[in-house]
């Protein structure tokens, strides 16, 4: 099996400085090393981290309340060829970020890829502690990984080529076939778009109630059998004890096992067509040298899940 590494050393979808430094710490533990000599798979790509410092404008003020918007709106287009050049060849996406706001560059390249190549709308599954559902008027914090599913969804609209004005139609994903898992930290006003959009979304109370399993089970349900699957996973989703080196870390998370069980589950359907792995930060860290070892270690450990690693 063939898959297409993107490594997206970016930060600039927040405010934290090491995020980007996180694809070039995953590759050093042995993550590609492992799916290419453990796993078989053939390796497309990147070994090296894309900066996409020529992208970077001089001047980047606030537009509607975004920070960094034609950085990130640049990098982001950008990227979104990378994985579509990726995709169209049929080769699975991994993408190893940077923060959450390059999945408006990942989604958007799977979904034109899928549409073009099997005629098919991807579905999402967004395992992480936030919705990163917020538009550039109801987010508080003007950072952008905050509303990459605003955008790639058409909820938040631009028409500005600069400004993501350059997402079109088959960039884009129904917000039917969006399913959250590990929600516990929503803002008021995202709580506000899910409602009215009828967003499937999984928090840790039902994980709580249901089990993980049974979770997973009704999350697959939501999208159906068959639909190509784009996993976005934030390392936040798991809980500090397990991801403690990352941005905006909110304590009552998943387990490791838990996150491990998503990927595996998801590896299992054979549907899987892209996988994000994002908001590792190494530099954020108490004790810094253990804690951003497990963090890398745990985000190893969820990709090589999902790429079916540890199924019998
Ligand atoms: C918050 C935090 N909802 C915002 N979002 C984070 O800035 O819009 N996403 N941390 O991962
Ligand atoms: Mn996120
Ligand atoms: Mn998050
Ligand atoms: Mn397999």
């Amino acid at each position: 099996e063939d898959i297409g590494v993107v490594a997206v050393g970016f930060s600039g979808g927040q405010g934290k400085a090491g995020v980007d430094a996180a694809p070039s710490a995953l590759i050093e533990s042995g993550l590609l090393t492992q799916l290419r000599d453990e796993l078989n798979y053939k390796l497309h790509g990147d070994d090296k981290v894309n900066a996409y410092n020529d992208l970077v404008p001089k001047d980047d003020p606030p537009f509607r309340n975004m920070k960094n918007p034609g950085t990130v709106s640049a990098v982001t287009q950008r990227l979104s060829e990378q994985v579509y050049s990726h995709a169209k060849e049929g080769r699975m996406v991994l993408t190893l970020g940077g923060d959450h706001s390059i999945a408006i560059g990942t989604i958007a390249g799977s979904a034109k890829a899928i549409r073009e190549r099997l005629g098919r709308e991807i579905a999402v599954i967004w395992v992480d502690a936030h919705a990163d559902i917020n538009t550039p008027e109801t987010s508080d914090s003007g950072n952008i990984h905050g509303m990459p599913v605003a955008f790639v969804s058409g909820l938040a609209k631009e028409e500005k080529p600069e400004y993501f004005g350059w997402l079109k139609p088959e960039h884009m994903l129904n917000v039917s076939k969006l399913v959250y898992i590990g929600l516990r930290d929503v803002d008021a006003g995202e709580k506000r778009i899910l409602r009215e959009n009828g967003i499937r979304a999984f928090s840790m109370f039902d994980i709580d109630r249901y089990g993980i399993g049974r979770v997973v089970e009704m999350a697959l349900a939501h999208i159906g059998n068959d639909t190509p699957i784009h996993l976005s996973f934030d390392v936040d989703a798991l809980d500090p004890m397990w991801a403690p080196s990352t941005g905006t870390p909110v304590r009552g998370g998943l387990t490791l096992r838990e996150g491990d069980f998503i990927c595996e589950s998801v590896h299992l359907t054979g549907n899987l067509v892209a996988v994000d792995l994002v908001e590792v930060n190494p530099s954020l860290a108490a004790d810094r040298e253990a804690e951003a070892a497990e963090t890398i270690r745990a985000g190893c450990s969820l990709v090589r899940c999902a790429l079916g690693e540890s199924l019998l």
